[in-house]
């Protein structure tokens, strides 16, 4: 395939980029079989930056193709010892810390994040890369003693060729959680970025071959949804597929994972996230984490805590407070150093958001602040608070994704969590209490992967994330997030066993 050079952007911190925007295959940026282009729009201005290759169902078989080379026993990958494969992550996490500024500016022009948000993000990245770095030769099975006629032992051996399709809201972010512990575990990897976000990942694959992983090991393609990461899902050479997204498209990825090879399929997705507040709270920081909760990149947040639960006795201060906080966050430029939310991704996303607040109103929730696009240009949207929100209304049951709370007014400790509890989703949730009593009540029945005690949307990679119910399947991060990515091999030896 006929390589594809870096294009100049200007960005509008002053930088002027090199941008990757190739397949990356094989340590090499190329173009595809059909040259088709993916636009890539800057959502903050609604510029056109630059195009990026995009990748069809032919291009898919070149890049899985590749990654199941380096995956052969005698691949070099394969003969890599597991502290090699950590030094080589060590090093990418190094690279991300070096060209720190270079990825957040990348991710802020692509996504409309602020920079101050995207530079936490390429931070973290780097801690999770260098972190599952230092699990590669730390991670293996057990001898298992059962009696003097059979030694027994495990091995955790990687699954083969991973797929694994990410999401536009933390490109660079969910780039690192996804590659991290499957290139630790010593598997191949082809990742599909999302169509609107592809530039932080394909900045980063830069830095890939002088890190020392061979050729095929990790490949990055920019593609569609329905074409990329529909032949992916369904690729019989693939064996695991990861994914973050909409639940729709987890059903989706789930059923073609079935209907082709049976291939291995964790999921992360969607939420409508309960935060519950109650009389006993501190309510200054109850309402700095709530705020935190749902506006924190611009509500595009899978874990966002977007129903949020008042209790009777401090409701109406709460809301009060609520609003004039909403009045202090800087909303505009992402490229500000002061701006707290920058733009929606998209106008498919910036519409769809807006429509959701159209169709509250209409269900009678009450408008307290917000509503309307922020600005004239660019997809901003002011923060926007709803009350007499109920969870029969669209927005107190279905995911926004944007910066929209609905506020639900509760009596009782059972209320609430019944209330929480009553949704298909189950990724995270929040409680704010000073009694120790009600912030173990609650964690403990609440149906959710996550339970913030007096915070909010504060994550770790040292810590498992992941979803109850329809919100996914598996966690990741922590060591828990290994097992997504090995099999293990149970091997059996006699050392006196007679025929049974
Ligand atoms: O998501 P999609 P969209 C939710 C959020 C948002 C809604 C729609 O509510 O408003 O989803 O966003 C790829 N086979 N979340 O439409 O489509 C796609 O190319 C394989 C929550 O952008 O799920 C992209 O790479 N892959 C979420 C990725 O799926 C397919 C983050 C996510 O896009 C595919 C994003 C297919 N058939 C949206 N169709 C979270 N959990 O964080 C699409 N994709």
């Amino acid at each position: 395939l006929r390589e594809i050079p870096a294009v100049k952007i200007e960005l509008p911190n002053g930088l002027t980029v090199d941008q990757p925007v190739g397949l990356f295959i094989n340590n090499k940026f190329v173009d595809s079989a059909a040259g088709g282009r993916i636009e890539v729009i800057d959502p903050a201005t609604e510029k056109h930056l630059c195009d990026v290759v995009e990748a069809r169902e032919e291009d898919i078989d070149v890049a899985v193709a590749a990654a199941r080379a380096a995956f052969h026993p005698d691949a070099p990958w394969r003969k890599f010892s597991s502290a090699q494969r950590g030094r080589c992550l060590s090093l990418l996490a190094d690279k991300v810390y070096e060209h720190l500024e270079l990825l957040a500016s990348v991710e802020t022009v692509d996504n409309g994040k602020s920079i101050t948000l995207a530079r936490g993000d390429v931070r973290s990245a780097a801690e999770c890369i260098r972190y599952y770095g230092g699990w590669a030769d730390k991670e293996y099975g057990q001898t298992i003693e059962t009696d003097t006629t059979r030694f027994a032992y495990t091995r955790h051996e990687p699954i083969g060729v991973c797929a694994q399709v990410i999401p536009w809201n933390f490109p660079i972010l969910m780039f690192a959680w996804k590659i991290a512990p499957a290139l630790a575990c010593g598997n191949t990897v082809v990742l599909k970025t999302a169509e609107q976000t592809p530039l932080s990942a394909l900045m980063l694959t830069s830095f890939i071959e002088e890190c020392g992983f061979p050729a095929g090991v990790i490949n990055v393609v920019s593609g569609y949804g329905k074409h990329a990461g529909a032949a992916l899902s369904a690729h019989m050479d693939v064996d695991k597929i990861a994914f973050t997204g909409s639940t729709g498209v987890g059903r989706m990825i789930m059923r073609a994972a079935a209907a082709s090879n049976l291939k291995m399929c964790t999921l992360e997705l969607g939420g409508k996230s309960p935060n519950i507040v109650f009389d006993d709270a501190d309510l200054d920081k109850a309402v700095a984490w709530t705020n935190y909760g749902i506006f924190y990149n611009q509500g595009q947040v899978c874990c966002a805590g977007s129903r949020l639960y008042v209790q009777e006795g401090i409701y109406d201060e709460f809301v009060k407070r609520m609003v004039a906080k909403a009045k202090t966050l800087k909303v505009g430029n992402p490229f500000d150093e002061d701006t707290f939310q920058g733009a929606q991704v998209s106008k498919a996303q910036y519409e769809r958001i807006l429509s959701y607040i159209d169709l509250g109103l209409e269900h009678g929730a009450k408008l307290e602040i917000g509503g309307k696009r922020h600005g004239d240009r660019g997809y901003f949207i002011e923060p926007t608070i709803l009350s007499n929100v109920t969870e029969e209304m669209a927005v107190g049951k279905e995911e926004i994704f944007g910066p929209v709370v609905a506020i639900i007014k509760f009596k009782t400790i059972e209320e609430a969590i019944r209330r929480a509890n009553n949704t298909s989703f189950g990724l995270a949730s929040g409680v704010h209490t000073r009694s120790i009593d009600t912030a173990l009540q609650v964690s403990n029945a609440l149906q959710a992967g996550t339970v913030w005690v007096n915070c909010y949307n504060v994550l770790h990679h040292q810590i498992p994330f992941g979803g109850y119910k329809e919100s996914g399947i598996g966690r990741e991060l922590g060591s828990y997030g290994l097992s997504n990515y090995t099999q293990t091999k149970a091997v059996h030896i006699n050392t006196g066993m007679n025929l049974p």
